[in-house]
């Protein structure tokens, strides 16, 4: 992979056809080690998220590749209680009350009330740290310290879960009491796994203290389990960009007058004169258009005469008629637009 620090135009446009997607089809599944950029996906920290942008969105991909061995022992919790230190207190098989923590395949066994049986994020079945988060500010959940070498680049990374959804872990990590990166929030979905990710500059420094507080002291919920900790010495950091195109809503207006009694057939409807109805239609793309009659009326005649100045034996024509005694009628005709206009005549005759 080539190395770049840099990020500029998109350099793999995609284009998804709709602005909103409400069915699994419509999203479009990223590819990449890790996604800077959060918004509209549903989990930024995997390799594979779902992107749902409601507009066109570029979205920046930083891949790291490693180079050499895990620095951080018993990583995965294959161990046990081993590796690490903890101003927690260590609970083998149950967990009761805050301020504690275990290592299990399953939080339930712990606290069937309190922890959902979550598997681990290694293989599901192996073994996680399982925290009863603390009501006391800055107590340090897991600590473990790795021998770095001087000016190079590190990443460390963990995956963080909720196994009770009140009160999610806010997770600060630090190195050789520095902050690294923001607070991490664990979210109140059960079981869903999400990794912490960020790079250190050893400068200096011949040793990492790596350490984990919680930052949420409420004591309901609050629980939570970490499982397969990194810490790699880095090669190189290359970004790359993918760009979701949103193509926004086709809307079409159609503009037209009908006769007064007539109508447009139109998705099985009956649209009448004086009407402005409104379809969204679904298009070969799936897309949601909008298709907007503006349905005037045509100008039409409706004349009514009397005539009552007739004599007895005088003829009234009208039209294809000729009236001789009292009466009235009406007679249509098209006008030059096409309409029906009615003219209608009453005849009155002297006694
Ligand atoms: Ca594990
Ligand atoms: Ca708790």
């Amino acid at each position: 992979m080539a190395s770049s620090t840099s990020y500029g135009a998109p350099r793999y446009p995609l284009r998804l056809p709709c602005r909103r997607y409400h069915s699994p089809e419509h999203r479009f599944q990223l590819r990449g080690l890790q996604l800077v950029a959060e918004r509209e996906l549903d989990n930024p920290t995997i390799h594979n998220p779902l992107a749902t942008p409601n507009r066109t969105t570029t979205y920046v991909v930083r891949a790291v590749s490693s180079s050499g061995s895990n620095l951080i022992v018993n990583s995965d919790f294959t161990q046990g209680n081993a590796g690490f230190t903890s101003r927690y207190r260590f609970e083998p098989t149950t967990i009761s009350s805050q301020g504690t923590y275990s290592v299990t395949n399953n939080p339930a066994r712990l606290n069937a009330s309190a922890f959902a049986p979550c598997g681990d994020h290694t293989s599901g079945t192996g073994n996680m740290l399982m925290v009863d988060g603390s009501p006391q500010a800055r107590e340090e959940v897991w600590c473990q310290t790795v021998r770095v070498e001087a000016n190079k680049n590190y990443a460390f990374s963990t995956w963080l879960s909720s196994v009770n959804p009140s009160n999610p872990a806010a997770l600060q990590f630090s190195i050789n009491g520095v902050q690294l990166g923001e607070v991490f929030n664990a979210t109140r979905t059960l079981c869903e796994w999400r990794q912490f990710y960020e790079t250190w500059q050893s400068q200096t420094a011949t040793q990492a203290n790596i350490c984990i507080i919680n930052q949420n002291i409420n004591r309901a919920g609050n629980d939570f389990a970490l499982d397969d900790f990194a810490f790699f010495e880095l090669a190189d950091i290359v970004y790359d960009t993918v760009t979701v195109v949103v193509i926004g809503q086709k809307v079409t207006v159609i503009d037209t007058a009908i006769c007064d009694g007539s109508f447009i057939a139109f998705q099985n409807m009956r649209i009448p004169p004086n009407s402005n109805p409104r379809f969204t239609l679904t298009s070969s793309e799936g897309c949601d258009s909008l298709v907007i009659w503006n349905v005037g009326l045509l100008d039409t005649i409706f004349e009514s005469l009397r005539v009552d100045t007739l004599c007895p034996g005088e003829v009234l024509p009208f039209f294809d008629l000729l009236l001789t005694q009292d009466t009235t009628v009406c007679r249509t005709f098209s006008v030059s637009n096409s309409c029906d206009s009615t003219f209608c005549v009453t005849a009155v005759f002297f006694d």
